[in-house]
């Protein structure tokens, strides 16, 4: 399939409109998304409003007002076509800018959609947030500035994370938008936090790749920083981005070293991170990374209009909620973290898994599991279950592992799918982290059958090897 046919037809179908309301998901991908749709479409005059879910379903389809606007849906609704067939939305009010799995509706409604997984190789790793600013930029050539938010989505979805950099069409639109001096693109080490972290936590809270006698040991780190003059003394707090290009070619090469000398690979200890001049210096919104969990932390706390606030440049009000909410999110995060570790796991063969109950919101369980797990075994993922607000009879299950396992060949996302599929549940996301929903009861049965199937999926990649 060509997609430039297809964006001109999105964007005649957006031109035409007289009005449009935008439905987007409520992570980084999906703010970013719909920030990326309402400012261009703002720009053309045409009268927009804003919706956000939590995912697509028949209780929040009723969100979506009974009129004649074009329903415009972004990060969501190529998986949910039968739901809108069954709402009885008109194919010619619709247009789904999305990159999850399409799936046709029961009774064969044509609903018009660009999505990222039709058009082969250099769009496989475009989010929504690409698809979105492609449809942007030809509205208008003016638009490129939105480029920022469409990196900011894509690293969110972690489309930079399997290479250590963007690739493909949205590497191009790095590249385009660093010509036009929307964003400088630089090679870092593999760490998060280069903004607005000091430099030893950044590096001490690596752990993709581990860095030996650094991670998980912050002293170590500013001890190292100090032996090499980086930092002035022990209570420094210099973060990457202060450091000139001589300081960072020192502290790569010392700690490529040290990795070599303890026979690491080094293949992924640099990443290309994308950084943005015109925001304050150690702010959040400095780097893609950082922006992005500013917004899911939004997101994930019900306020995603504050998220798309920021993104259409308040700096003010919306601003300082956002910032508020983002050390909430991390300070319940590093909370559960430690519940998790001070709690302890159940080692299966191939897994180990907690329930945490009713104790922390679905919505960061799985990025608090992401975290705890570098604390933990690291060759066994984790599985955490948990209960789901306001829905009793459903249990969320999240998954994470590392690149490490996923070169064994672990896949989460095929071992929850197919696992929550016996269970009547449902299940999604990546192969290196995943999650799932199923019914209450059968929370045994199906960490057994997850076990056995990451058990399977370790196997069949030695024996192929
Ligand atoms: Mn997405």
């Amino acid at each position: 399939m060509e997609i430039v046919p297809d964006i001109k037809r999105a964007v005649e179908r957006i031109r035409s409109a007289e009005k449009i309301t935008v439905i987007s998901h409520i992570d980084a991908d999906g703010i970013a998304s719909a920030s990326i749709m309402l400012q261009a479409i703002k720009r053309e005059c045409i009268p927009v409003v804003s919706v956000f879910v939590r995912q697509l379903e028949p209780l929040t389809i009723q969100h979506i007002p009974h009129d004649n606007s074009l329903k415009l849906f972004t990060d969501l609704g190529s998986g949910q076509q039968n739901l809108l067939e069954q709402a009885r939305i008109p194919p010619e009010q619709v247009l789904i800018l999305d990159h999850h799995i399409a799936q046709d509706p029961p009774n064969g409604t044509r609903y018009f959609q660009v999505n990222a997984q039709q058009y082969g190789e250099d769009y496989k790793k475009c989010s929504a947030a690409g698809i979105c600013y492609l449809v942007a930029l030809n509205m208008n050539p003016n638009n490129y500035d939105l480029a920022k938010l469409s990196i900011v989505g894509n690293v969110g979805d972690m489309m930079a994370r399997e290479s250590c950099r963007l690739v493909g069409i949205v590497h191009w639109i790095a590249e385009d938008a660093e010509r036009k001096g929307v964003l400088t693109a630089r090679t870092c080490l593999n760490c998060y936090g280069l903004s607005t972290r000091a430099l030893h936590l950044c590096l001490s809270n690596c752990d993709d790749p581990v860095i030996p006698g650094i991670s998980g040991n912050p002293q170590a780190a500013v001890s190292l920083l100090c032996k090499m003059g980086i930092y002035a003394d022990e209570h420094d707090n210099r973060t990457f981005e202060d450091l000139i290009p001589n300081e960072v070619k020192t502290l790569s090469s010392q700690i490529t070293e040290q990795m070599i000398a303890n026979g690491e690979d080094t293949e992924r200890l640099f990443s290309e991170q994308y950084f943005f001049p015109d925001e304050i210096e150690h702010t959040p919104l400095r780097n893609a990374s950082e922006y992005a969990t500013m917004l899911n932390a939004c997101g994930r706390w019900a306020i995603p209009y504050i998220g798309a606030a920021v993104c259409a440049g308040d700096r003010g009000a919306n601003y300082h909620e956002a910032e508020h909410m983002l050390r909430h999110h991390k300070s319940i995060i590093r909370e559960l973290c430690e519940y998790i570790l001070e709690t302890g796991v159940t080692e299966h063969s191939a897994i180990q898994s907690i329930h945490t109950g009713n104790k922390y919101p679905d919505t960061i369980v799985g990025i608090g599991a992401g975290l705890a797990l570098s604390k933990l075994n690291r060759d066994k993922p984790i599985l955490i279950l948990s209960e789901v607000s306001d829905e009793p009879e459903i249990i969320k299950v999240s998954m994470r592992t590392n690149e490490m396992a996923v070169r064994r060949g672990v896949n989460l996302q095929e071992a929850l799918c197919s696992a929550a599929s016996i269970f009547g549940g449902e299940g999604g996301g990546h192969n290196i982290a995943a999650g799932a929903y199923i019914p209450k009861g059968c929370e045994d049965d199906f960490i057994r059958k997850v076990n056995e199937l990451i058990e399977a999926q370790l196997t069949a990649h030695t024996e192929k090897c």
